[in-house]
């Protein structure tokens, strides 16, 4: 696997590089659609059995990766992959802040198989490893990572999503005293920056989506955090109407089909089994974990960020392209 680190952070580079130039064109598709075929092509260009195990839907839903598809040049080892070509296509279609182009690799079979739906996540760093259960309600959560990094409930720092299904918790933390950052979009990005050394979070806990979720889990795995996950439905994310009740049907359907559980918390190693997972980032618009792509003199600059599990490497790397 750590011979594909080099690799893995040219694909996440060359998907940016390829959605950058239209931030803010308002078209979420287009965007999308440069980001997966900068990526396909690239992935097709390395030595491996690349399969997609994590992507944005199933086949019939172009442009994207989907899950089940085979990638690579056809020969090396075996690796599943989980990717969001751009992690926030929203961002960078109206010109907002925090948009990155991520992908994990990791051995064959090792990653949970999600589909694209909503997922409840609490990741914490490695000082607080072990203390979460998110079984349990959100304030004993809260009370129980306080604890564990020594520090009173008014000085614990939660990021989470501003949307409506979060609204309770988010008033939940605050009546605590906790300091909520309630992000607008993004919640991989706060994912890893709750597990970094000096991060401006302790925690996050959102309602997100589920691809986003294991994607994270292998950069959260790799850096010695902790988290645990659960799979929500449609209903359950947005309200119970007939319309809603529909999706979370087909939801149910896909996870029974794909041998997962709606309602069951997921620790991290099933999220992740093993360590020898490798995880990229390239940040398209500027964040507070890596830089967005910048004009420079002579053509373009960009940021990513590479983690490795195995060799517990974190390297934040500049690159200059020209054009
Ligand atoms: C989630 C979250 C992402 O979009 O998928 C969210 O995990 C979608 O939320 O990080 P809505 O369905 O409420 O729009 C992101 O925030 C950005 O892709
Ligand atoms: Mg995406
Ligand atoms: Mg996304």
């Amino acid at each position: 696997m750590k011979s594909l680190a080099w690799p893995l952070f040219r694909i996440t580079e060359q998907a940016a590089l390829a959605a950058w130039p239209q931030t803010g064109c308002g078209d979420k598709n287009k965007i999308d659609g440069l980001a997966v075929s900068a990526m396909r092509s690239a992935l097709n260009d390395i030595a491996i059995r690349g399969r997609i195990v994590i992507g944005e839907g199933e086949i019939d839903h172009a442009p994207m990766l989907w899950i089940g598809e085979e990638v690579g040049s056809g020969s090396g080892p075996e690796v599943d992959i989980a990717v969001d070509p751009i992690e926030g296509t929203r961002m960078v279609a109206m010109g907002q802040s925090n948009a990155l182009a991520v992908m994990a690799f990791a051995p064959r079979g090792s990653l949970l198989h999600a589909p694209d739906m909503y997922m409840k996540k609490l990741v914490v760093n490695r000082q607080a490893k072990g203390v979460i259960n998110l079984a349990h309600p959100l304030a004993d959560n809260l009370r129980h990572v306080a604890k564990a990094l020594g520090k009173p409930l008014e000085r614990l720092r939660m990021a989470t999503l501003d949307k409506p299904r979060l609204q309770p918790a988010i008033a939940e933390a605050t009546q605590l005293g906790v300091k909520v950052f309630a992000l607008p979009d993004g919640d991989v990005a706060a994912s890893v920056l709750a597990c970094l050394q000096d991060n401006p979070y302790d925690l996050m806990y959102t309602i997100g989506g589920a691809p986003e979720g294991v994607i994270s889990a292998c950069a959260v795995k790799a850096l010695g955090g902790d988290m645990q996950a659960e799979l929500i439905d449609f209903c359950e994310a947005k309200g119970d109407t007939a319309e809603h009740r529909l999706i979370a049907a087909r939801e149910r359907q896909r996870c029974a089909e794909m041998g997962v559980e709606v309602n069951r918390v997921y620790a991290l190693d099933e999220l992740v089994a093993g360590n020898n997972v490798l995880f990229s980032a390239t940040g398209v618009t500027g964040g507070d974990l890596v830089n967005g792509i910048q004009q420079v003199a002579k053509g373009v600059r960009t940021q990513t960020l590479l983690i490795g599990g195995a060799d517990r490497t974190c390297n934040i790397i500049d690159s200059l392209h020209s054009w």
